[in-house]
């Protein structure tokens, strides 16, 4: 059994929503979230320790906001800022500026504690370039160097993006900056999550880890 480790039951929702309940079973676990500017980084480090707390197959996911116009703000503190300050205030500072493009990304990190296969698979050229710079984020940030050898533990990471434009909360669905956040005139929060799954970060990093997932 893959276990999806999260605190977030949004995120979980659309997981077991999308792969099924016979693929994941929810594992409620805070791995310590590394201070990076990277998704990627964040997940693969997120993954190896819920990997050795969990000690089977494991998927976390670690994704954020990204409003163009304030250089990736909140990104990788989505949900400091959604914490902090709410999502109507980030809305209230999106007003500042004209231009409220903004994406959402998602990166999902999978271990298992075993090493992958050289094979093609449905990662595409850019996920895995974003993969290496996040080895090399890892290695530059000495985020490892106490010697428990995670390093070893190899990850496998999975990233989906979707954008669209910051606007005033309209919605009843989702959860956290859903409502805040439209795509082709609806808001995430106005969409069922199947409906969101065919759109969004995570259904795109859901389709390409449930890919892989079925053929490794
Ligand atoms: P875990 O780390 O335990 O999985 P978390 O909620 O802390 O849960 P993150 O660290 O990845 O997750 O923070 C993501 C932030 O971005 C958080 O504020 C979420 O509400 C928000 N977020 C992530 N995916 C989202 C989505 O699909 N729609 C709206 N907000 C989302
Ligand atoms: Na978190």
């Amino acid at each position: 059994m893959l276990h999806y480790v999260t605190t977030n039951p949004g995120k979980l929702g659309e997981a077991r929503e999308y792969l099924g309940d016979e693929t994941i079973t929810d594992y409620e676990y805070d791995y310590t979230e590394i201070q990076s500017e990277s998704l990627e980084t964040i997940a693969a480090e997120g993954a190896r320790e819920a990997y050795r707390e969990v000690g089977e197959p494991v998927v976390v996911d670690d994704s954020g906001l990204f409003i163009e116009s304030f250089d990736g703000f909140p990104g990788p503190y989505s949900s400091y800022v959604e914490d902090k300050l709410s999502i109507e205030t980030v809305w209230d500072l999106a007003q500042i500026v004209d231009d409220r493009a903004a994406s959402f990304r998602c990166v999902m990190a999978y271990c298992d504690g075993e090493p992958f296969a050289a094979s093609p698979d449905p990662v595409d050229r850019e996920d895995r370039a974003a993969a290496a710079a996040e080895d090399s984020a890892a290695a530059a940030s000495g985020a490892e160097s106490d010697s428990e050898a995670d390093e070893s533990l190899p990850v496998k990471l999975f990233v989906g993006s979707v954008r669209g434009t910051i606007v005033e909360p309209r919605g009843t669905g989702g959860f956290g900056y859903d409502p805040i956040f439209e795509h082709d005139g609806t808001t995430f929060a106005e969409l069922s999550s199947e409906e969101k799954n065919a759109l969004s970060h995570r259904g795109r990093a859901l389709a390409k880890f449930a890919d892989w997932y079925a053929q490794r």
